[in-house]
């Protein structure tokens, strides 16, 4: 079982965890309220609302490292917002959409220490947010934006937590539901899209995780990269 300790105010919550994963236990929760240096992939920022957003990191420990952990995440804060919703898509490998637009973002770090130590995974919610900066008003939204009423932080931070423990257990019993998750909720499965920054059609997520497509000469698998689809996201 996971246990939750809450900060007030924190740089990011992968970065406290990066920073002290060796005085934690496995599945432990690192949740605060305000996060003044979020970080996205490749460096990239994350924003919050203080209060109004979730962030939150789970340690997790493995032998190993752990492969299609992404799209494990992503499936497990699908089936959480999915309570209240059914307009969300899954974009591979880590991005929820909401009306087409991005409601969470997920960032996976894991540690090294001479030999391969923990994973991060790292969960931003936009939740009961009005205000987004303007580089990302056209692409960003939250659940309050989009079905007009309020929730509760704590009960969506248990059910990613929940989904997340069950899609975890299940996979280290070698059952891959996420994946169904990911390709039947796709966002990008069948579409033209931009795949770091080459035009393919996407054909599907392959069980290991990789995306096959398709660009007009040849098939290939892509283990990772950067999706844009035509219009926005
Ligand atoms: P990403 O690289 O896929 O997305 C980052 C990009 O998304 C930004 O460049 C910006 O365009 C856009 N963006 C920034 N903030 C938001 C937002 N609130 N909603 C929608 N779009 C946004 C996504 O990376 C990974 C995000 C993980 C965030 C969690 S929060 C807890 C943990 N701690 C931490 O520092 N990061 C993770």
């Amino acid at each position: 079982m996971y246990k939750k300790i809450y900060f007030d105010i924190l740089p990011s919550t992968n970065t406290y965890l990066k920073e002290n994963y060796h005085k934690y236990p496995e599945f432990t929760v690192i949740i605060c309220n305000n996060q003044t240096k979020g970080r996205g992939r490749l460096n990239r920022d994350w924003e919050m609302e203080v209060g109004k957003s979730i962030a939150f990191s789970i340690l997790l420990k493995p032998s190993q490292e752990i492969a299609r952990l992404s799209l494990l995440t992503s499936a497990a804060v699908f089936l959480a917002l999915q309570k209240y919703t059914n307009n969300l898509q899954i974009k591979w490998p880590n991005d929820i959409l909401l009306n087409g637009k991005k409601v969470s973002g997920i960032l996976l770090e894991s540690i090294y220490n001479n030999k391969f130590e923990a994973v991060i995974v790292g969960i931003g919610v936009n939740v009961n947010n009005d205000i987004f900066s303007e580089n990302i008003i056209n692409k960003a939204t939250s659940l309050k934006n989009e079905l007009n009423r309020e929730f509760s932080l704590d009960s969506i931070i248990d059910d990613i937590l929940n989904n997340f423990m069950v899609l975890y257990k299940q996979y280290e019993n070698n059952v891959h539901h996420y994946l169904d998750i990911c390709r039947n909720n796709s966002s990008i499965i069948g579409k033209n899209v931009y795949l770091n920054g080459k035009k393919v059609k996407v054909l599907g997520i392959l069980d290991n995780g990789n995306l096959y497509v398709d660009d007009g000469e040849s098939k290939e698998e892509i283990a990772y990269g950067e999706v844009t689809l035509e219009n926005n996201y």
